[in-house]
């Protein structure tokens, strides 16, 4: 061999050996890396000889794929699919059948259940869609290491539509989007399948999700033409076999803009007789066809509201074109007018509730969890408690819009949790004792919605770890875990996730669990404490509460921060905008007396004096001032808690993760400085003992976010 050839063979060696080891965190949570403890290994060996599927439908054969891919990497070993055991055991079993289960306990349609029998692992449910989620189940089981020797698990979705809305635009961007570009190739579509669409159905199979809208609801009137919805097919034709149904948002207007009408005004004969060919033409080119999302007279959007129609008119007009078809419409009530004098806050309870009962059986309302805009803390959305009649759809943003891009690592589960678990205090058929929590709204069971569903904002792009910041990751993850079952805590959820992505190291897998459970406060400590809101301008990045100036008083910050010599906050109640009385008597109760109102919320309702004191015996000022310092301190122990780690997690992971904590950690100081520079110009006081004044004067800071919104 001659020295050309021996360092061509170096480099080669050395390139496959990095590459072995370094993680681009493309697999996501679905990781299969072999098991280290030989004998755990050789225990689950033991109970998978073959995996047995009795049919061949393409649902179970994802399924057996799945099991195969996941145990020839945990085990690494080869498992054979049979279609018959022949009364063999020790292999896995894939059965699809009506009869009760084993120990009688019930399965809905897409649930399914694990169990040992002689020897066998027998995964049970009524669906293929079940088993498919029953052999991810098995393989989270495994890839977390727990014991199978007697494994029982049986678990049914709570709600029925599991689903991502897509904010991608036809020309490759994401609206809100901070992980590259879209993930569909509109241009290539439908001859040129990506082989990351399969992936993406796996991932979401993977955590139950069964449903995806592939637009953005401020939506293109393209994807109302024959020519896109050939490409959406070919979406849907490698979504179905993970039991995945696409859906499309609507541009309202489209019956002009794609079929020459003169109006989309939803009373107007010709216009249904557009949407009934429209939907009969969607259904032949996707007969799965999930439905449709409408963002309508929201945000300059146009709507029936353009034809003094209603949301309802606008949403029974597309309910009645879908009639023969198994799909529905989701209609959101994010809907806010420029109104000077209007509360932003109220708006959808005012537009929504009067039309509760009036909506057709296959529309859904699609509620944001807050009322104002996903900010990093808000109280529920006021709609949960008030429509009884009508089901009410959850949207959560997992894309972290508000939270900090792709920069700042924020564990999401809690933020969703602290909505599902409140309680609305409204009365229901299912839980007239106990509480009524919007969870229980949400899925149904407290007022018997026939259809109900959770939509998360999706966090998806092109870039190769699909979220950005990998930690994103386990936001995707826990909106789909959450979304199939509410009931799961944030702490099981992010123990699950980094068991699965980061690392089984037990100390580890306990200090990044904690860190994920802390990050959401931390980041509302140095970001928008104690329930100010909506700090920013264009582009909900930069730190802006100065800002003032915009054609519509809510899109500017000091409309919802309201500082002035007196105080900060926003009076909602009675002696303010009276928003609370959206609420029921007992939540009020809670909220509505400066004195007792929780901490989160106080500036949420209430206009506090700067030198008030707060249930922590500090002034507002000084509590104010402590949540934005020990807020912007606590990014370091972040910092602090992840580098101990870094011998047990993957050395591309954690070098990513650390330069982004660098920079949160910059960003979390740069909140902080605008924050209390800006607000001390009101309140007059001190930083207080022991924080120390910032270097920075205002007008830095604000030169700082000048560069942010420079062209
Ligand atoms: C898709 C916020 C976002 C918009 C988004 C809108 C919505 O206002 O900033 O980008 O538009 O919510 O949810 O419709």
């Amino acid at each position: 061999m001659n020295y050309k050839q021996a360092s061509f063979w170096i480099i080669t060696l050395l390139c496959i050996a990095t590459s072995s080891q370094a993680d681009d965190g493309y697999r996501l949570w679905l990781k299969y890396d072999l098991i280290k403890d030989a004998a755990k290994r050789d225990s689950y060996a033991r109970s998978a000889q073959f995996i047995a599927v009795s049919s061949n439908g393409p649902i179970l054969k994802s399924a057996a794929e799945e099991l195969q891919t996941g145990l020839q990497g945990l085990l690494g070993k080869s498992v054979p699919v049979i279609t018959n055991s022949n009364g063999k055991t020790g292999g896995i079993t894939l059965s699809v059948t009506d009869a009760p289960t084993a120990d009688g306990q019930s399965l809905n349609n897409e649930g399914y259940q694990i169990a040992k029998r002689q020897n066998t692992i027998v995964i049970t449910s009524k669906s293929d869609a079940g088993a498919l989620y029953g052999a991810f189940a098995f393989l989270r089981h495994l890839q977390t290491l727990q014991s199978i020797d007697a494994i029982s698990v049986t678990s049914s979705p709570k709600v029925k539509y599991r689903m991502l809305n897509h904010w991608d635009n036809v020309n490759g961007t994401i609206e809100r989007g901070y992980a590259g570009g879209s993930l569909w190739k509109w241009y290539e579509l439908p001859e040129t399948i990506d082989p990351r669409y399969k992936d993406y159905a796996r991932a979401n199979a993977s955590l139950g999700i069964n449903g995806t809208v592939v637009n953005n609801v401020n939506a293109s009137a393209r994807f109302m033409t024959n020519e896109y919805l050939q490409k959406v097919a070919a979406l849907a034709k490698v979504f179905r076999p993970y039991g995945i149904r696409v859906y499309l948002s609507v541009y309202w207007a489209a019956p002009k803009t794609v079929g020459g009408l003169k109006t989309a005004d939803p009373l107007d004969p010709e216009v249904r007789k557009w949407w009934t060919d429209k939907v009969k033409e969607i259904y032949q080119a996707i007969p799965d066809f999930g439905g449709l999302l409408v963002k309508a007279n929201s945000e300059g959007e146009p709507g029936p509201q353009d034809y003094n129609r209603t949301h309802a008119d606008g949403a029974n007009m597309l309910a009645e074109a879908m009639k023969p078809y198994d799909g529905v419409v989701i209609w959101r009530a994010f809907v806010y007018k420029a109104d000077p004098k209007a509360d932003r806050f109220k708006a959808a309870y005012e537009e929504f509730t009067p039309l509760d009962g009036q909506f057709n059986k296959k529309v859904i309302v699609q509620v944001k969890n807050g009322p104002i805009d996903f900010q990093p803390r808000e109280p529920f959305s006021p709609l949960f408690g008030n429509m009884l009649q009508t089901p009410l759809g959850m949207e959560f943003q997992i894309t972290q819009e508000y939270l900090g891009f792709a920069t700042h690592w924020v564990y999401e589960a809690p933020l969703f949790k602290e909505c599902l678990d409140s309680d609305t205090y409204v009365k229901g058929k299912g839980s007239p004792s106990g509480a009524a929590t919007v969870a229980k709204v949400v899925d149904g069971s407290l007022h018997g919605y026939p259809i109900t569903a959770m939509a998360g904002v999706a966090n998806t792009g092109s870039d190769r770890n699909w979220t950005g910041h990998p930690m994103a990751q386990a936001n995707w993850y826990a909106f789909g875990r959450l979304a199939w079952d509410h009931t799961l805590s944030a702490e099981a959820i992010a123990n699950e996730w980094v068991n699965m992505t980061l690392t089984h190291e037990p100390q580890a897998v306990k200090r990044i669990t904690d860190l994920m459970l802390r990050s959401r406060d931390i980041y509302v400590d140095y970001n928008t404490p104690l329930g100010l809101s909506r700090p920013w301008a264009g582009v909900h990045f930069a730190p802006e509460p100065w800002q003032s100036k915009s054609p519509r008083p809510d899109w500017t910050a000091v409309y919802y921060h309201r500082a002035d010599s007196a105080g900060v906050g926003f009076d909602r109640t009675a002696t303010g905008s009276n928003a609370l009385a959206q609420y029921r008597p007992e939540v009020q109760r809670q909220w509505s007396n400066a004195e007792t109102c929780p901490l989160p919320y106080l500036l949420w309702f209430h206009h506090v004096p700067w030198t008030k004191k707060v249930s922590t015996g500090r002034t507002l000022w000084d509590e104010l001032c402590t949540r934005f310092y020990t807020g912007a301190d606590s990014v370091t122990w972040m910092q602090q808690q992840w580098a101990q780690v870094k011998p047990v997690v993957d050395p591309e992971i954690h070098a990513d993760v650390t330069g982004r904590l660098a920079n949160q950690h910059k960003e979390a100081l740069w909140w902080r400085d605008a924050w209390v520079l800006y607000l001390q110009e009101y309140a007059k006081q001190p930083i207080p003992a022991p924080f120390k004044k910032p270097e920075r004067t205002l007008d830095d800071v604000k030169k700082l976010v000048e560069i942010y919104q420079m062209r």
